[in-house]
């Protein structure tokens, strides 16, 4: 009985999963190409994913039309996008040429509106933020959607540009092959032009020489025999195009004499033909998580999740990916408890450590120049995320101000992993026979960007103990360098490498990733206070006590900015609170939660480093900024080419007063990463994490009332075959 209710459950289950799930492919007009990060050959080729197995089927239907916006953060709808590209192509200064549209997204209301909007109100002023680009000059409009207006229009605020449409980077693409001496040089490299492939790397910023004009610098590889093309890097070529002008301002071609690495092993499908992976030992039996009585989350009015004791808003974003508000968590008394207003990745800084002409500018800004909104492809269902799974898609403008459907770019879903929530047993000799043990659920919302080569999957983890674990995992290609050798016995100077040899004629160089969340924490309330809880040694008086030494917990309430910058010190160790200090627990302690890094690395690069001084926001770990509508992106608005003028280190030199008040505080998660062979051809996983915690936000623990599982509570669907 139990058994056959547990298997037809989960198909009802699926099958409404997939009613709510269809959605139309809704392509933008023109180049067909929905992400930023377009890879031209120059005959197309189909998706590379499409002949996967793993595709799941994408079935057709038309609900993104008639979506609605029912809470306040709801992002822009297919019709909202519509009425702004209507309400720009009669706009005066558009009149006659349409800008490019970079970025098109709701313009958040103040806060005081947003937290005092109840269901049922209705909305406040609808309004979007319009990132364009027009004749050489950024224009940023807002654009009033009650009143179908233009109500605000800055143009060209600073020295960076916008973030590149998937038109600016298949423009650059088309470009190079106008080329006659870049033709040239692919034909002195014995590569077919079938089989060329060419990626658009960002500029970065260094000095006078590109300014004034927007700069892509392409780079090609051979995917012949190979759809692993990363592996086969085409070294030291370089073409700088001038995207608006469309034409070439620079090529360099110094590697003619490295050869383009072998295709041998470079692939990593699962189904190609000769796969090399098919009749491999499979390592595990497939395996899910059971559910019998479903999933215990909603996910209501298309952006609200509720879970457990949680409660949160979700939206996809174009530039952040991701975005969660409003995250209140449940105390026993039933009272829905604000922790934070608004958490998301602000930006993404990957310096490669090369000086060589073909590398040196490798300083990538993902989110501000690529969007990693933009760049997260429909997730794979079983594999990015398990059975259990409800999928979002995201609602975006492409360049043409046209709306576009990024389908299945988030999932979120109960994960239980074995882990235990809370436990203890007694010892029998004490006289008691305890054995008491909770397993610990979660929930997980999921989204991973494929900028290029690389692939970072943000996974915001929501514990019932209050707890919020921020992760993010790399995967996906290296950025290899060609290089005349193929082991390391034949280099002349190993001192001349910038990396490790992870393949014959491949190296990988070493480089870093910086991920700064913007974490805009309302611990019961917005005024809020940041403390530095340092553990110091305190020796003991003599014969006072048999100890010379013990540690002592001394709590330091920052009063300005500066007081919380913070560079993280394994032998000066502190706790890192954020705490309301009007709001008490039963014993007088301020409720607050703590910062809790965990794996991290720091920029080691010279302060005056061009890449740098734009990824200033990586000089520490921890910054508390006052809360500032217009402070949002870490690395500034407008990144691409950006000389650091807009950053995080720049707002916050003002050194203003952040006790007490609305603060935001940033956290930059970092990794260094020295390749190795493993990383060969695709890297596994490799993840940090931070978290917060609550402290002293509870009364007790928050979890008492979780239930043990038993047996009976788990009936299998199949007879399964024993281990032992
Ligand atoms: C470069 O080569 C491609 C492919 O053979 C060709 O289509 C294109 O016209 C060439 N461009 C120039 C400038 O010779
Ligand atoms: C926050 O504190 C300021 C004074 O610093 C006060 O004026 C304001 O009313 C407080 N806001 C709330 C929501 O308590
Ligand atoms: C908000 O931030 C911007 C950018 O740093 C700054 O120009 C502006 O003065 C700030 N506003 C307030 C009220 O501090
Ligand atoms: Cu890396």
């Amino acid at each position: 009985m139990e058994k056959s209710y547990y298997c037809i459950q989960f198909l009802i289950i699926i099958s409404i999963a997939a009613f709510i799930f269809a959605y139309t492919r809704y392509q933008p007009e023109g180049l067909g190409c929905t992400t930023p990060w377009c890879i031209t050959k120059t005959h197309q080729k189909t998706n590379i994913r499409s002949s996967s197995i793993f595709d799941t089927d994408v079935s057709s239907s038309s609900h993104h039309f008639t979506d609605t916006p029912l809470h306040p953060l709801d992002p822009l709808t297919v019709t909202e996008i519509n009425k702004i590209r209507s309400i720009l192509l009669v706009y005066a200064p558009f009149k006659s040429s349409f800008p490019s549209i970079s970025t098109l997204s709701l313009e958040e209301s103040e806060k005081v509106d947003v937290l005092a909007w109840k269901t049922g109100d209705p909305l406040p002023p609808r309004r979007a933020s319009v990132v364009s680009f027009l004749d050489g000059q950024t224009h940023i409009l807002t654009v009033d959607l009650d009143m179908n207006v233009v109500i605000g229009h800055a143009v060209n605020i600073g020295s960076g540009y916008p973030m590149y449409t998937a038109d600016d980077l298949a423009t650059a693409l088309q470009t190079v092959f106008t080329d006659l001496e870049f033709n040239k040089s692919i034909m002195a490299r014995g590569v077919d032009f079938n089989d060329l492939v060419c990626v658009p790397p960002s500029s970065g910023w260094f000095g006078p020489d590109e300014e004034g004009k927007r700069i892509v610098k392409v780079q090609c590889f051979s995917s012949q025999d190979t759809p692993n093309f990363y592996m086969r890097p085409i070294e030291g070529l370089t073409v700088v195009i001038d995207i608006d002008k469309k034409e070439v301002v620079k090529i360099s071609d110094t590697g003619r004499g490295i050869p383009i690495p072998k295709a041998t092993h470079t692939d990593y499908q699962y189904t190609t033909t000769n796969s090399p992976f098919s009749d491999m030992n499979p390592l595990t039996n497939p395996m899910s998580m059971e559910q019998p009585k479903g999933p215990s989350f909603t996910v209501e009015n298309g952006h609200i999740v509720k879970w457990a004791n949680w409660v949160f808003h979700l939206k996809p974003d174009l530039r952040a990916g991701m975005v969660i508000s409003r995250a209140m968590i449940r105390a026993e008394d039933g009272e829905y408890r604000s922790v934070m207003y608004k958490g998301f990745a602000s930006e993404l800084f990957v310096p490669y450590m090369d000086p060589d002409e073909s590398w040196y500018f490798k300083s990538y800004m993902d989110a501000g120049e690529f969007g990693l909104g933009a760049t997260a492809m429909s997730l794979l269902e079983l594999n990015d995320c398990p059975r259990n799974a409800y999928y979002m898609d995201g609602v975006f403008a492409s360049a043409d101000g046209r709306p576009f459907i990024q389908p299945k770019m988030i999932c979120i879903f109960e994960r239980y992993a074995g882990e235990i929530g809370w436990r203890h047993s007694e010892i029998p000799t004490m006289g008691f026979d305890i054995r008491e043990s909770r397993p610990k659920v979660t929930l997980v919302a999921r989204m991973a960007a494929s900028v290029g080569n690389y692939d970072y999957i943000f996974d915001w983890e929501f514990q019932t103990d209050g707890l919020i674990r921020i992760k993010v995992g790399l995967s996906g290609m290296l950025m290899v360098k060609g290089t005349p050798y193929e082991n390391i016995y034949n280099i002349p100077n190993a001192d001349d490498m910038t990396g490790t040899l992870v393949s014959e004629n491949v190296v990988g160089v070493v480089h870093d990733h910086f991920i700064s969340f913007h974490l805009d924490m309302d611990i019961d309330g917005t005024n809020n206070s940041f403390a530095k809880v340092n553990l110091v040694k305190k020796e003991t008086s003599p014969g006072q006590s048999s100890r010379k030494s013990y540690l002592k917990a001394v709590r330091k309430v920052a009063k300005t900015e500066d007081d919380a910058k913070i560079k993280l010190k394994l032998y000066d160790p502190s706790e890192f609170h954020v705490f309301n200090p009007s709001r008490r627990s039963r014993l007088g302690n301020p409720t607050g939660y703590k910062l809790v890094p965990s794996g991290t690395a720091a920029s080691l690069l010279d302060l005056d480093d061009p890449p740098q001084i734009r990824a200033a926001f990586t000089n520490n770990q921890i910054w508390v900024t006052p809360h500032n509508k217009s402070e949002v992106w870490a690395g500034g608005l407008l990144v691409s080419q950006s000389k650091g003028e807009d950053t995080l280190a720049v707002w916050s030199a003002r050194n203003r007063d952040i006790e007490n008040k609305d603060i935001v505080l940033w956290y930059t998660l970092g990794f260094h990463h020295v390749p190795c062979q493993e990383d060969f051809p695709v890297m596994p996983t490799v993840s940090s994490s931070f978290e917060l915690k609550p402290v002293n936000f509870f009364d007790r623990n928050p979890i008492m009332g979780a239930k043990p599982t038993f047996h009976k509570d788990l009936p299998v669907c199949s007879t399964v075959a024993h281990a032992y």
